[in-house]
């Protein structure tokens, strides 16, 4: 095993009070394409001539819903996606009473899946859905049974994803829970994110501890803050060291 994840491993034995951090490249191995990763949604569409910022924001679901629901439908749900050796591992460290919190901004309800319990969803999920006018919920299926912009069986209004889009704020609950265990943690994994999406890439700045860990293909801002880089892919990372576990 490579020194950086024999550093890893050793630290995960040692640690009983873990926090995961993570985004889009903690799915892109079970076949979520990320956004900014060299494979990313924002390097490889431009169909409807907008820029993704532009299109998943606030302002824009409610100028162009049509393009907004084709774009989100055909880009952001997988409903089929399995979680991977990632997302099953810290699920484990969970049961394990070594991993307190994973905090994600990823929607993709993976870690659930996987069986993590306490997930601290900073940007929603897909899987809930409510009407804008009479907040009806709505489950993915029944999104999934409409063509292009999904309506209230109730009122007839728009329902929407219940995730955070641009020029949103997020969950103020979410947000203090988030940031009252990244403060608390002993150690900090940051694993899967460019680490350029506020206020949550902000969130890890509270980290006071001595074990950070960036876990990322590509370089972040915040790589020279941390103890231990590693660039290999996450899924591979945790499945190489958690045989030793
Ligand atoms: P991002 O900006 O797309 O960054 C992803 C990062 O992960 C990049 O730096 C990649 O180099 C890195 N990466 C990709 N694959 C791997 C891998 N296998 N192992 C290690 N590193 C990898 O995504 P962020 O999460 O930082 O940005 C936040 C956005 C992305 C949030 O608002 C999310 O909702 C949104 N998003 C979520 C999903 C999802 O739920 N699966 C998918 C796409 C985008």
């Amino acid at each position: 095993m490579q020194e950086n994840w024999q550093q890893l491993r050793d630290w995960i034995q040692e640690s009983d009070n873990i926090v995961f951090f993570g985004g889009a490249g903690v799915s892109t191995e079970s076949g979520i394409p990320d956004f900014r990763g060299e494979k990313g949604i924002y390097a490889t569409m431009s169909e409807y001539g907008y820029r993704p910022e532009t299109i998943l924001s606030h302002s824009f679901f409610e100028s162009h819903p049509e393009i907004f629901f084709q774009y989100y439908k055909k880009y952001l749900l997988f409903p089929n996606a399995k979680p991977n050796a990632c997302h099953f591992a810290l699920a484990q460290l969970e049961k394990m009473g070594k991993l307190k919190a994973v905090v994600t901004q990823n929607i993709d309800n993976l870690h659930q899946l996987a069986g993590s319990k306490h997930v601290l969803e900073l940007h929603g999920t897909l899987y809930r859905n409510y009407c804008v006018h009479c907040k009806k919920e709505f489950s993915l299926e029944y999104v999934m049974t409409q063509e292009g912009i999904t309506h209230c069986d109730r009122c007839g209004a728009m329902v929407r994803p219940d995730v955070v889009l641009y020029e949103e704020g997020l969950n103020e609950e979410t947000l203090e829970e988030a940031l009252r265990c990244i403060s608390e943690a002993e150690m900090l994994i940051i694993g899967g994110t460019s680490l350029n999406v506020y206020p949550a890439a902000g969130l890890v700045r509270y980290y006071r501890g001595k074990k950070l860990v960036l876990i990322n293909k590509s370089e972040t801002p915040y790589d020279y803050h941390a103890d231990l880089i590693i660039r290999d892919p996450i899924g591979q990372v945790f499945s190489g060291v958690m045989v030793e576990i």
